[in-house]
């Protein structure tokens, strides 16, 4: 179900876009909020345009303190394969699993609210490495800024996936479902959409434009065109990936949600009852993985968290190699799909503009060495020689 909003909030919409003033966005952000009728179709929008305002009244803020020298960051810089938050309630045990399969000190207590500022770590997992970050603790109320929400709800957003950790002692039902809660709210997804729409507002005098990377679902092209005009947009790139209903396009338009990947780390399997809770959260938790374990007492920990994260990143790594010679030792690491053409243009655009073909060895080729185009998919362990 689209929203149906009044063609006045859609206008305040246009007028919420077309500023960077973070207090005018905020201004018109309620202003456009009063012309929302309250109903159940417009609930979740509603949420979402607060939890914007809200993230805006923090940067004001973090601005304001900047200039004064005190604002915390929680920004790291990214390393290795992927940079991989550990969320979770106080005193799951993330510190502890941080400190078990990487190469990081930090503090373990018994008493909460050990961890003040995220902690990174390497895991080392065959020939790559994952960057594991330890977040704060997560509390109810974190995606309006409750205990250092904002900062820890940005971490999550700048990661490529997350390890929602908890603890099954404890009633970890209601831990994930507060967890999830604050994450959607925040507009971060850990299952992957059906489809997504990227629109990229252009110069006056141009049309809409499609990009196809997908399909329309249970709508025609010319009803997104006119959903997008009565928000104003009418020249813009916009492209379809996977299944894409209307009401995916008109949450584009007020700005995409992220997707995170995740799987479930449910701790504490050792203490005595626990294990009662996990067919329950495996239940509720569906379609993520949930992994029961005990991090003191498990063995073989770095290889579980590091293949899991493999397949759930779908991490690839292609080995290159020069005519005549060797492949090269450390591997070009990507996540999700790679073509050779792709793999061309991340090693120089010359490699892309002058491409002759290249030659392949691994599960990608038919046989050893053979010839191939730009458009080739590539697999883990492929070893590919570029000829230009
Ligand atoms: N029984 C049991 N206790 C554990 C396990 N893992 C961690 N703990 C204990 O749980 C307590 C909290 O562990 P931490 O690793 O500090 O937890 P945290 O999530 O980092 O906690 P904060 O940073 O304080 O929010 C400590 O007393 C750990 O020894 C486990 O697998 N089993
Ligand atoms: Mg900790």
């Amino acid at each position: 179900m689209v929203t149906n909003l009044p063609q006045e909030a859609k206008n305040k919409w246009y007028e919420v876009t077309l500023t960077k003033n973070p207090q005018e966005k905020i201004k018109l952000m309620q202003e456009f909020l009063s012309l929302v009728p309250k109903h159940k179709g417009t609930e979740k929008l509603c949420r979402q345009v607060k939890t914007q305002i809200s993230e805006l009244k923090d940067e004001i803020e973090k601005k304001k303190q900047m200039k004064k020298g005190t604002a915390p960051s929680y920004f790291i810089e990214k390393a290795g394969a992927a940079q991989i938050v550990i969320l979770g309630a106080t005193n799951v045990g993330r510190s502890s699993l941080l400190k078990a399969v990487t190469n990081a000190e930090p503090e373990i207590a018994s008493y909460p609210y050990t961890t003040r500022s995220p902690i990174p770590g390497m895991l080392q997992f065959m020939d790559l490495q994952f960057q594991l970050i330890e977040s704060p603790p997560l509390i109810e109320g974190a995606s309006q800024g409750r205990g250092g929400g904002f900062q820890i709800l940005s971490l999550v957003r700048n990661s490529d996936g997350v390890i929602l950790m908890v603890d099954l002692s404890d009633d970890p039902i209601e831990q994930y479902m507060m967890i999830i809660d604050e994450l959607e709210k925040a507009r971060v997804m850990t299952v992957p959409p059906p489809g997504e729409v990227e629109i990229q507002k252009r110069g006056l005098g141009s049309e809409i434009q499609f990009i196809w990377d997908g399909k329309l679902v249970n709508c025609t092209q010319e009803e997104v065109i006119s959903l997008l005009r009565e928000y104003k947009i009418r020249s813009a790139l916009v492209r379809i990936k996977g299944d894409v209903t209307l009401e995916i396009v008109e949450d584009a338009v007020f700005g995409n949600a992220a997707y995170r990947p995740t799987f479930i780390i449910a701790n504490k399997l050792d203490v005595e009852g626990s294990s009662r809770w996990v067919e329950p959260l495996k239940e509720v938790a569906k379609p993520l993985e949930v992994v029961p374990l005990s991090v003191k007492r498990f063995e073989n920990l770095p290889e579980t968290i590091g293949s899991r994260l493999f397949s759930l990143l779908q991490v690839k790594r292609i080995y290159t190699k020069e005519p005549g010679m060797e492949h090269s030792k450390i591997p070009v690491v990507v996540k999700g799909e790679l073509t050779v053409g792709g793999l061309a243009k991340m090693i120089h655009s010359d490699f892309y503009t002058r491409f002759k073909y290249a030659r392949i060895w691994g599960t990608s080729a038919k046989f050893p060495g053979e010839k191939v185009g730009l458009d080739r998919p590539l697999a883990d362990g492929d070893v590919v020689e570029l000829h230009v």
